[in-house]
């Protein structure tokens, strides 16, 4: 037998954020997943977008929520005691509006935030319950399957599952049918869903919450190319990349893109890699779907769910559905 001499890499090269970054530049077109923004500082500035004044979806989102909140809780519990379960929770920040509702309803409320972020959901137990004495914070940290599967042991009363934030908004339709069908695996008929989700309007506005005025946008977008030069011992030179944001119209979803200003190699040292780029080529790295009721009315449907009532803003911009396990 000859002997093959294997390359030798880091033990990083293994890790979840190897992976993705090997299989995502090799492609063509290049691309990143979403989940690689969500660093401690990628965290922070989307806090800062969700703040923005171009960024319309979380006030309205929380405007509605706002106003709506008792009779969402109330259709949710049906007259049972009610736990409050949330996917992907970060900091909760307008959970709180559900749960106050929650508690004047039935005076105490149990909340279980799934998230993969420790510090996010220790941040949004201690705020909660300084706010919420009456409510009790159990932090789940996990993904959204395995954080379901655990919370489902030994329980009593309906569950309310919150996916919030146009989240579900990442994926693809066929895949956002599969994770609301894993939700719908974890639930019994009668327990519901509260899902937030943007819709389509006018594409200058859409362009400019993902473009806006201040860059926070953009430096959120960049973050991924800081976060792999100290992670993976890369040397991307942000400044040769320019955040773009495109409305694709026959995928209906906003695609956000990094483009190379120039002919460019990237070495990606904890991979042995060497990474191409020609003037103007892009990475993709976020699709944020846009919808329609019965889009979302549909992708319900064919995942068990069977809708209860829906909720938007004056201008439509945003839809909150409750809908329930059938
Ligand atoms: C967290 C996926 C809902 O798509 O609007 C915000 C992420 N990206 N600005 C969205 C995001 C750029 C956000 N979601």
């Amino acid at each position: 037998m000859s002997a093959i001499s294997l390359p030798k890499l880091p033990a990083i090269a293994s890790s979840p954020i190897a992976v993705e970054v090997l299989n995502g530049l090799t492609e063509h077109p290049k691309t990143l997943s979403p989940w690689l923004f969500y660093d401690e500082a990628g965290s922070r500035l989307f806090e800062a977008i969700t703040e923005l004044q171009e960024y319309y979806v979380t006030r309205t989102e929380r405007q509605i929520l706002a106003e709506h909140a008792d009779e969402i809780v109330s259709a949710a519990a049906g007259g049972r005691d009610l736990s409050i379960i949330e996917l992907g929770a970060g900091t909760a920040t307008k959970t709180g509006l559900l749960l106050n509702a929650a508690v004047g309803l039935q005076g105490s409320v149990t909340y279980y935030p799934i998230d993969v972020s420790e510090t996010a959901l220790e941040e949004a137990r201690t705020r909660l319950e300084a706010e919420l004495p009456e409510v009790t914070v159990e932090p789940i940290v996990a993904d959204y399957t395995e954080g379901m599967r655990q919370n489902g042991a030994g329980r009593a009363g309906r569950r309310l599952v919150l996916y919030i934030g146009s989240s579900i908004g990442n994926f693809s339709p066929a895949d956002a049918v599969e994770v609301l069908r894993g939700v719908r695996g974890q639930l019994l008929p009668g327990d519901c869903l509260l899902l937030g989700t943007d819709m389509v309007k006018d594409t200058k506005l859409l362009l400019a919450a993902y473009d806006d005025a201040a860059g926070v946008t953009a430096r959120f977008n960049m973050n991924m190319l800081v976060r792999i030069n100290r992670e993976l011992d890369a040397n991307f030179n942000p400044q040769m990349f320019r955040h773009q944001a495109r409305w694709n119209e026959q995928h209906s979803r906003i695609e956000m893109h990094l483009e190379s200003l120039l002919a460019q190699r990237v070495a990606i040292r904890a991979l042995d890699m060497q990474v191409r780029f020609s003037l103007g080529e892009t990475i993709h790295t976020e699709n944020s779907y846009k919808f329609t009721d019965e889009r979302v009315v549909a992708s319900l449907t064919r995942a068990g769910f069977r809708l209860r009532q829906q909720w938007s803003d004056a201008k439509k911009w945003f839809t909150v559905f409750l809908a329930a396990a059938s």
